[in-house]
């Protein structure tokens, strides 16, 4: 949209969305508030003390389908605005093939964010410009806000469950990056940068990155500290469902209903297992919510993902 323009850039396809939607409900409420003001000052001078305006009872010729009218038109109204900014900007767009997943732990006061690869990086996030970004997020002790005000993206980071955020980044540049939920005393530092660069220099900035493990890697590894296996290994004693294959595959729950196997159900399945149990299967599995990081749970969910069928862990 040319015809507005905030001050702030508009960084990723959502900015301009969002201006757009803001822009109208700006146009409409100013639209219906001008009406109000000049219905209230033309009352105030026709019905002032001492003017001869009638006062009685409502003139016969008053119908009471104006009355209806509007109340109805301004509540469709009202509706519509509801419906445009819940189905257009409420939902996360649609995943591109080629969408880069990068996780978020947020904590008191920093923002750690690590690439598929492994690189990590604090308190800043580099991403190439025009590819389509999740992040997936969580917070190691109090709720923080993801806040990035250039890509007009605002979303809760809660201990104990992940939120997500679907964007495309338009526009080569640095920008701001803040906490919006008061966090503790440093919560106002709590700041970062997001670095848009060309996919040629994203490339070449990986490799340079501290890499820690990759997720997948470090969920092996707490796969086999935490004991899955003791149950989920094929020659187990225990009776438990296996999990290669598992991802994105339809599960049968214990009452006939069935779920898809989406990242958030294998977050469940670990931190509430007790919340959906799988059809013809004990509820034996110890929660691991008191147990399990929110780094951890993301690092397990992370290797579940790359089990294939029969290649059980
Ligand atoms: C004491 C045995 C036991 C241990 C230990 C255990 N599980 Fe389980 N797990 C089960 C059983 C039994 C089920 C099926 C019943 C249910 O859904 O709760 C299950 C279900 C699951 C499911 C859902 C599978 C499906 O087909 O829907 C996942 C994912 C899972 N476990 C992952 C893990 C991970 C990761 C760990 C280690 C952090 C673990 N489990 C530790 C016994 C166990
Ligand atoms: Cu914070």
């Amino acid at each position: 949209m040319s015809a507005w323009r905030t001050s702030l850039p508009q960084a990723s396809t959502a900015a301009v969305q969002v201006d757009h939607a803001f822009f109208w409900v700006l146009l409409i409420s100013g639209l219906i508030l001008f009406v109000l003001l000049v219905l209230i000052v033309g009352f105030v001078i026709r019905y002032r003390r001492g003017s001869p305006a009638f006062r009685g009872p409502l003139p016969k010729s008053f119908k009471h389908e104006l009355e209806i009218g509007w109340t109805v038109a301004t509540t469709f109204l009202a509706i519509f605005i509801f419906w445009w900014f819940t189905a257009g900007n409420g939902l996360p767009p649609r995943a591109a093939p080629d969408q880069l997943e990068v996780h978020v732990v947020a904590k008191q006061w920093m923002w750690k964010t690590q690439h598929p690869d492994g690189a990590r990086e604090i308190d800043a996030l580099h991403i190439p410009v025009g590819r389509q970004v999740r992040l997936v997020m969580t917070s190691q002790d109090v709720i923080h806000s993801f806040y990035a005000p250039a890509f007009r993206l605002k979303q809760d980071v809660l201990p104990g469950r992940s939120t997500e955020l679907v964007f495309t980044p338009t526009e080569l540049g640095t920008f701001e990056l803040f906490c919006a939920e008061y966090c503790g005393t440093q919560h106002s530092h709590m700041k970062g940068e997001i670095m848009v660069m060309t996919p040629a220099a994203y490339r070449a900035w990986l490799p340079r990155q501290p890499h820690g493990d990759t997720l997948a890697h470090e969920g092996e590894a707490l796969y086999a500290r935490f004991g899955c296996g003791a149950c989920h290994a094929p020659g187990s004693q225990v009776r438990a469902p296996k999990l290669g294959g598992l991802y994105m595959s339809t599960v049968l729950l214990r009452g006939g209903a069935s779920v898809k196997a989406d990242d958030a159900y294998l977050r469940t399945a670990i931190l509430e297992p007790r919340d959906q149990i799988a059809s013809g299967y004990d509820p034996i599995m110890p929660s691991y919510g008191g147990v399990a990081t929110a780094s951890d749970v993301e690092a397990l969910v992370a290797y579940l993902k790359t089990l294939e069928k029969g290649g059980e862990p």
